[in-house]
């Protein structure tokens, strides 16, 4: 634990302050909230601010990415989840997997409201929004319900501006948020893999030390993940330091005048790890 104690990542942009009233001035307009977590990291990429802010609301949780995600860690939070009585979906919006249950699980959060307004001959229209951490996948979500680019996707935290409703089909609308933090990360470890799956502007945070984090890590948890994609033995007295410059070596990332190229090869590790190529890795299991 020690060995975390220098790296303090904040990231509370005043735009985030801004989307955080939008959400309070604009939650009376809609009907349910759906919150997307990264599959990586469900503890942390709940914000904790939304059950407040949220609180008036029925919720459903979109646990996105799961194709990153390692599947029994998956199936894990979904049954503790349930158990918990919260309703939820996870997709893997990268190919459209779970996408057809979102809107069937809206309709039966939702079922009691539905049913008032069909008693009265009226047909209640469905207004949902979406919120959620940066680059938790929200446009996508969208795009993915809506079958075209109704909202803009960029792999990168805080892209989207508020205010854009979209018309899903006759009965339903979505409003994406900007992704939003909150004030301060109560365990570091929280921050650490909010930047590690980008959700936290690489700019915030010093690229090598996250990336010796991340090898950190990895080492702990996945420790194969680096010895198939790095070729690099791991020993469970191996620092990370000396990891980082084994995959340097092996990666070639050599300056001129022999130095190793840590900026690059911390840049390389981070985009690997968040494109899968280093397999399908979660960070944070329930019970943990
Ligand atoms: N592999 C994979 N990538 C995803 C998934 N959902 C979103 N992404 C990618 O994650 C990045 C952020 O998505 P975006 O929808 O812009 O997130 P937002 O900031 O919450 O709106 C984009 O590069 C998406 O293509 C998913 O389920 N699987
Ligand atoms: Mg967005």
């Amino acid at each position: 634990m020690s060995d975390l104690q220098n790296i303090n990542i904040q990231w509370f942009p005043g735009h985030m302050t801004k989307t955080r009233r939008y959400i309070e001035k604009t939650i009376g307009l809609v009907d349910i909230v759906a919150e997307t977590v990264d599959a990586r990291c469900i503890l942390s990429s709940q914000n904790p601010d939304f059950d407040r802010l949220l609180a008036s609301k029925p919720r459903l949780m979109i646990i996105t990415k799961t194709d990153l995600a390692d599947p029994d860690i998956t199936s894990r939070w979904l049954n503790f989840f349930k158990g918990q009585g919260r309703a939820c979906v996870c997709v893997a919006l990268n190919t459209g997997k779970g996408v057809k249950d979102i809107i069937p699980a809206v309709r039966t959060v939702l079922d009691e409201k539905i049913r008032k307004y069909a008693a009265k001959g009226m047909k209640k229209t469905i207004r949902m929004m979406i919120c959620g951490v940066p680059n938790s996948g929200k446009s996508t979500l969208i795009n993915s319900l809506c079958g075209r680019r109704a909202a803009v996707v960029q792999d990168r935290p805080g892209v989207t501006r508020a205010g854009q409703w979209v018309s899903l089909s006759s009965d339903i609308e979505l409003l994406d948020t900007p992704g939003i933090l909150w004030n301060k990360f109560e365990d570091m470890r929280c921050g650490l893999h909010l930047a590690f799956t980008g959700a936290i502007k690489d700019d915030v945070v010093d690229i090598e030390t996250l990336a010796i984090e991340l090898i950190r890590t990895l080492k702990t948890k996945y420790p194969a993940s680096l010895t198939s994609r790095y070729g690099i033995e791991i020993q469970p007295d191996s620092e990370p330091l000396d990891i980082y410059d084994g995959i340097c070596k092996r990666r070639g990332f050599i300056l001129r005048g022999g130095e190793l190229d840590y900026e690059r090869c911390a840049k390389i590790l981070l985009d690997e790890f968040r494109g899968g190529q280093l397999g399908r890795i979660s960070l944070e299991a329930p019970y943990a």
